[in-house]
């Protein structure tokens, strides 16, 4: 039944139905279901298939464009849920995070920004389009001791390394450790704009963190 739902969920973000996919999402929440299968045996696997039929010219943009919309507000619906499974985890160091500018994706950053508060990051998510100027300015104001800096898009990736330029402009790049990711972005990239870090999903990213922040992880929800 749960197997059956999962699937439906996953249907429904292929077929571009966002107001079913949150429905079934909330009625797999209901139904006992763990938020983290639902992203991982859904809602992934769904958004796996539109980038593909995408990179295949069966779909296009508006299909692209609903999609994400589904996969965004599912996302929304969980994270309270992906939270209250670690209440009681003190914050395991201050991230700020952002899609860097000229590059709009959000749900690979998002559910990165996510996954981090579900394990007792305390994230500051700065959205997309972020320019320099402000990962700067929010490093300074939380004190974060990690940036996480997504891109997209092979034009966008160069930005990473003018945000980790800015941060050492501004005194800060000894404080912060940088990690970075994005379907372009690889570990050779990361090493060669100086980077600390790279993962190539979110819970990569998870674990990452964890290491920098010297601290066994966290089991996951
Ligand atoms: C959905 C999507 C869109 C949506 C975005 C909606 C939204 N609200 O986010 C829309 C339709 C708006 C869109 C627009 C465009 N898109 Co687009 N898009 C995609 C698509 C199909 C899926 C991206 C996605 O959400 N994946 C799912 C998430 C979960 O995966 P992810 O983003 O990779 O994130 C994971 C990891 O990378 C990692 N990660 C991500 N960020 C970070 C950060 C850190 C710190 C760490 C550690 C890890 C990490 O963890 C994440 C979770 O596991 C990809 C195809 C693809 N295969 O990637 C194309 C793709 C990225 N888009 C592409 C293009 C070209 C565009 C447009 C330029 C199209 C156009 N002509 O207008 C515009 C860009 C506009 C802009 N200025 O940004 C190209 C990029 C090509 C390139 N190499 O540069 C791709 C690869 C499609 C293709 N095959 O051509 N797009």
């Amino acid at each position: 039944m749960s197997k059956e739902l999962l699937e439906k969920i996953k249907a429904s973000i292929v077929d571009g139905e966002p107001d079913l996919t949150v429905e079934m999402t909330g009625q797999a929440l209901a139904g006992g279901l763990e938020p983290m299968a639902i992203l991982d045996d859904a809602l992934l696997p769904g958004m796996q298939i539109v980038g593909q039929k995408f990179s295949d010219g069966e779909y296009f943009l508006p299909n692209l464009i609903v999609a994400a919309m589904g996969m965004k507000r599912a996302l929304a619906r969980l994270e309270p849920e992906l939270r209250a499974r670690h209440q009681t985890v003190k914050a395991a160091g201050t991230i700020v995070i952002g899609t860097v500018q000229g590059d709009i994706h959000e749900i690979g950053k998002t559910l990165v920004a996510t996954m981090l508060s579900a394990n007792g990051f305390e994230v500051h998510d700065l959205g997309v389009d972020v320019a320099a100027d402000r990962f700067v300015a929010k490093v300074k104001e939380t004190g974060a001791t990690i940036v996480g800096l997504s891109a997209l898009l092979t034009t966008t990736m160069t930005v990473q390394r003018s945000i980790i330029e800015a941060l050492q402009a501004a005194g800060l790049r000894d404080r912060v450790k940088v990690i970075v990711g994005g379907a372009p972005v690889s570990r050779q990239w990361a090493d060669e704009i100086g980077a600390d870090g790279y993962a190539e999903d979110a819970v990569g990213a998870v674990q990452l963190a964890t290491e920098m922040m010297g601290r066994a992880a966290l089991p996951r929800v």
